[in-house]
């Protein structure tokens, strides 16, 4: 096959992929519909960023940047647009932004034609990733994500490495502004920025943690008040949904995407990490807090939400789940955008009703067995009546 021909087999074969339309799966939970296919995967990056088209440069036409991955999104839509900022992890293990828009949420979705440029802070980080978006009442769209660089003062451990939340702004996810990262006395990750003001403050769901990996004596899902985001620094931090013992959070837990504001309260989907012999699970779960008291939790159905199930186990890191980006349509849906196995990106679907009766009536973790029999016999006896 001549050169021209193999591009044109190459393009036509990528176009496939990127029309492919997806269908939601039957026999679901009654809570979402995941979806049949997986929304972007590595084969769903550009051409263009992958290959050298010139012929005489790379006669074998051979990817000369290969990708790894996409996965853990922001969402948004913006102007009638689903759009996510996906977290792309090249061949080299670096990771980076990269706008990607479908036309309706859950399937057909296209990069745009370049990744973000994402300015750095006064200190380059050796990688970023894993963005929150929040449509903030200021205004403006803020990104918080994960800014990873060696730990210096381990000069002599190769793999030490710090986790810091940055910070950036943006009003069409083209031009960014990084404001200064988060001042913390702990290592943060899962950092997350409320959408409204409280107490005239901006207010953060944090993730406190003593290393990289481990939490330590970090406690859960913390919240923190912060009087100005362009220079924004943690002086008093609260834990608001802690780590448990036996339960899918127990080693370690983290807030997904920006909470959705609903009638009943601020509804949150968070992920959950349990040890296993195999490693670590990751885990989605939902939480609804007040209104009036963003930091009390109203509300949390035991158990997860969502997890990995058949090919979604398998991939780079096994056994994970994880969502920072959903998105509440006008109609009441909500499309929710989860990844797994570090490797590629699913949706699932739901309503915005479907998921408060979801937290409202589903039995909480009773803590133990006894507790878990007493629940089900609950429902036998309910439905026994309702015979
Ligand atoms: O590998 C699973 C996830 O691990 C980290 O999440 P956490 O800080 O809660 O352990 C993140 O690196 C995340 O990107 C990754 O998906």
């Amino acid at each position: 096959m001549d050169f021209k021909e193999q591009v044109l087999k190459l393009r036509q074969h990528h176009e496939e992929l990127l029309a492919l339309k997806n269908e939601p799966l039957a026999w679901g939970n009654g809570i979402y519909e995941k979806y049949q296919h997986p929304i972007l995967t590595a084969e769903h990056i550009p051409l263009e960023w992958r290959y050298d088209f010139s012929e005489r440069d790379n006669p074998y036409l051979m990817q000369r940047i290969m990708m790894n991955a996409v996965f853990n999104a922001g969402a948004i839509k913006l102007n009638g647009r689903y759009l996510l900022v996906c977290r792309v992890e090249g061949a080299d293990r670096k990771s980076f932004f990269a706008v990607a828009e479908s036309p309706n949420g859950t399937d057909r979705f296209r990069f745009w034609d370049e990744p973000v440029t994402m300015p750095e802070d006064i200190i380059p980080a050796t990688n970023i990733y894993d963005m929150r978006l929040t449509r903030h009442e200021d205004g403006w769209i803020y990104g918080v994500f994960c800014a990873e660089r060696h730990d210096d003062t381990q000069p002599g451990n190769l793999s030490a490495a710090t986790a810091t939340a940055a910070i950036a702004r943006t009003r069409d996810l083209i031009r960014w502004e990084r404001l200064p990262d988060l001042k913390s006395r702990s290592q943060q990750r899962n950092v997350v920025l409320h959408p409204e003001f409280v107490d005239g403050k901006y207010a953060l769901y944090t993730r406190p943690q003593d290393g990289f990996i481990e939490t330590g004596s970090g406690g859960g899902i913390g919240w923190a008040l912060v009087d100005d985001i362009t220079h924004a620094e943690i002086k008093e931090e609260t834990i608001i949904n802690p780590r448990h013992y036996h339960t899918i959070q127990e080693v370690k837990n983290g807030e997904g995407p920006a909470p959705l504001k609903t009638s009943q309260g601020w509804l949150h989907l968070a992920h959950g990490v349990r040890g296993t012999a195999d490693g670590l699970r990751y885990v989605l779960y939902l939480y609804m807090t007040s209104l009036e008291d963003p930091t009390h939790v109203m509300a949390q159905p035991g158990g997860w939400f969502l997890v990995p199930e058949g090919q979604e186990y398998v991939g780079d890191v096994m056994n994970v789940a994880f969502s920072n980006g959903w998105i509440l349509d006008d109609d009441g849906r909500v499309y929710i955008y989860y990844a797994s196995a570090d490797t590629r990106l699913h949706v699932a679907v739901s309503t915005l009703d479907r998921l408060i009766d979801y937290c409202m009536n589903t039995p909480g973790d009773a803590f133990t067995t006894g507790g878990s029999v007493e629940t089900v016999k609950r429902l036998i006896a309910k439905n026994k009546e309702n015979k």
